[in-house]
């Protein structure tokens, strides 16, 4: 506000109806008489602004995506990060079911770069998914790619990241599909939305994770986590952290994203509760809860309504961790602030649940159900044609060049993927022999003990979690509880530490889909895989032509494990890109 000329000027980041990016501005006129004008104005780009008011079923939202270094200040210090726009986090993606989004990505900075649409289906538009050579070749420096795909069946909030290397640190927004148009939510209308993202931030990431693996050993911690792109106050730097804004009275619908690259996280705010009514990008049966526990990649709508006294309350975010591995300890720290709350009033606290809080993950996850009515229903698989059994873990492998001679190594029934250097579904479709084999184990070699094992996530296209339970897995007693009714339905699962999850999905969506730990760590060593889905017979039933701009492959070896000799422990030879194949096939849903 300039108080001589009494105007305002404002530039609106982000909206949820089209005003994107918009240059807005109010000037007060003041007249002798005693009255006031409200000059009101606001320039917007018509092509956005049209798509929103033009009143069609499903419209096209047209994004562009610009990869560039922007100098940045946490923790009293400036260091240049990769983002899209200038902006940490990035922007958020709006757009109603059955729209069409058209991103334009133009890498502006010197490494290479690809976008993932974190749990969007990509019905027939694998091409548009964005996993570095699994289905296409990073974007190079100075070049563009258009990602195009359609949101079909799903509503709520995902998120979308870089997914090469590590670059997803910095490079994250939110995406939020609202229902079509007339089409309430299956919960009482909020007074107003906001999105929270839970972040790792970690000063030059780049050089971290490349002396991580010389020494072939876990990267260090991060230094903190943030909440929409602030730490709050930090042990040697002063700094305010985010503030979210309430009115007494009203309830908010908080769409909180977990973009963090390798914790699972406590979400709480001090003198409230919860409700949860959608992970993932599927409703579920609403359920209260003081604490949300929220993995890497997941994402949680839930309501909260300001009921407490005027004033102000600690948000916080606190690390889960079950087993002896460094974690980054901090808590990060954010305000809720009533409209009316005097300046100097103190922050009512919390308390932060223990690192090792199991039982509250446990209680977390059992309460999450889905929401399974007659508009949503679940329709969960009950035929199943193929059973597969993988046992995750990690170990130590020989590593002529790694400082220690050793190196950490992650695989999935003994198999540690190796990074192709060709794009796995251009490899499929242009039928390029020698980039992956399709012989994957679908049983771990040799009896296992889970109990070494570390708490691992898997991402792959939406599946429906049947229950998740800890200890060996009992192939013949443990099906006999699994919820066949209402499990809820997730592209993201937490697994406990030496535990298991039983996953079923339904393969009707040709193309090549990554299965991978979601704890970018794991994932460097080598803990993914790819599903292969074949096309099948039916009109929509096979994959779209890949786009003119599909960008083209030079291998960046930066980060990738290149797999020298093979471990003494090891039943089987640790091979090239590994994938699984399904074949697309047609159900009735029985
Ligand atoms: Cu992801």
């Amino acid at each position: 506000m300039d108080p001589s000329s009494h105007d305002y000027i404002y530039r609106m980041e982000a909206s949820n109806v089209g005003l994107d990016g918009s240059l807005n501005s109010v000037k007060l006129i003041c007249y002798g008489d005693d009255s006031t004008l409200v000059d009101r104005r606001f320039e917007i780009n018509p092509v956005e602004a049209l798509s929103y008011t033009t009143c069609v079923e499903s419209r096209i939202r047209h994004y562009k995506f610009s990869v560039v270094k922007k100098n940045t200040t946490r923790l009293c210090a400036s260091k240049p990060i990769i983002t899209v726009n200038g902006k940490f986090p990035g922007p958020t993606l709006y757009a109603r079911e059955d729209d069409t989004v058209i991103i334009r990505v133009v890498n502006h900075v010197k490494d290479n770069v690809t976008i993932h649409w974190h749990g969007v289906r990509q019905l027939r538009t694998g091409w548009a998914d964005g996993p570095a050579y699994i289905t296409q070749c990073p974007i190079q420096t100075g070049q563009s790619y258009i990602y195009n795909f359609t949101l079909t069946g799903q509503r709520g909030t995902l998120l979308w990241h870089a997914h090469i290397n590590w670059q997803r640190a910095t490079v994250h927004g939110a995406i939020v599909i609202l229902p079509k148009r007339g089409v309430p939510y299956p919960f009482p209308k909020p007074d107003k939305e906001e999105i929270i993202i839970l972040e790792w931030w970690k000063s030059d990431v780049e050089m971290v994770i490349n002396q991580a693996m010389k020494l072939g050993q876990p990267p260090n911690v991060s230094d903190a986590h943030t909440i929409s792109g602030l730490p709050g106050p930090a042990p040697n730097c002063s700094s305010n952290g985010y503030t979210l804004h309430v009115e007494s009275g009203k309830t908010y619908l908080l769409r909180i994203v977990n973009a963090a690259v390798n914790e699972e996280l406590f979400f709480k705010i001090a003198g409230h509760q919860f409700t949860v009514v959608e992970v993932d990008a599927t409703y579920t049966k609403p359920f209260k809860t003081g604490t949300i526990f929220i993995g890497p990649g997941q994402t949680t709508n839930a309501l909260l309504t300001a009921d407490n006294k005027i004033g102000k309350y600690l948000i916080a975010i606190s690390p889960f961790m079950d087993t002896i591995v460094a974690t980054d300890n901090q808590t990060a720290t954010a305000t809720l602030r009533y409209k009316g709350t005097l300046v100097f009033s103190p922050t009512a606290l919390t308390a932060i649940p223990p690192r090792n809080a199991t039982p509250m993950t446990t209680n977390f996850m059992d309460n999450l159900r889905s929401l399974n009515s007659k508009r949503y229903p679940t329709n969960v698989p009950k035929i199943i044609d193929h059973s597969l059994l993988f046992a995750i873990g990690v170990g130590v492998n020989p590593c002529s060049t790694c400082l220690n001679k050793t190196r950490v190594v992650a695989d999935i029934n003994n198999v540690t993927f190796v990074m192709p250097t060709t794009a796995l579904l251009q490899a499929h479709y242009y039928n390029i022999s020698g980039v992956y084999t399709d012989d994957f184990p679908a049983n771990p070699a040799m009896p296992y003990n889970y109990t070494a094992i570390h708490r691992e996530y898997a991402d792959v296209k939406r599946h429906k979690s049947v229950p998740i339970g800890c200890g060996n897995y009992d192939p013949n007693n443990d099906p006999k509880n699994f919820n066949l009714v209402d499990p809820v339905e997730r592209n993201t699962i937490s697994v406990p530490t030496g535990g298991w999850t039983a996953i079923r999905f339904r393969a009707d969506n040709p193309g090549v889909w990554f299965l991978h730990c979601h704890l970018e760590v794991h994932t460097t060593w080598g803990l993914k895989m790819a599903f292969l889905v074949e096309n099948g017979n039916g009109p929509n039933e096979s994959i779209l032509p890949p786009p003119t701009d599909l960008p083209k492959c030079i291998m960046d070896l930066d980060f990738a494990i290149v797999m020298d000799e093979r471990p003494a422990w090891y039943s089987r030879p640790t091979r090239k890109a590994t994938s699984l194949y399904l074949r697309l096939g047609r159900r009735s849903n029985k």
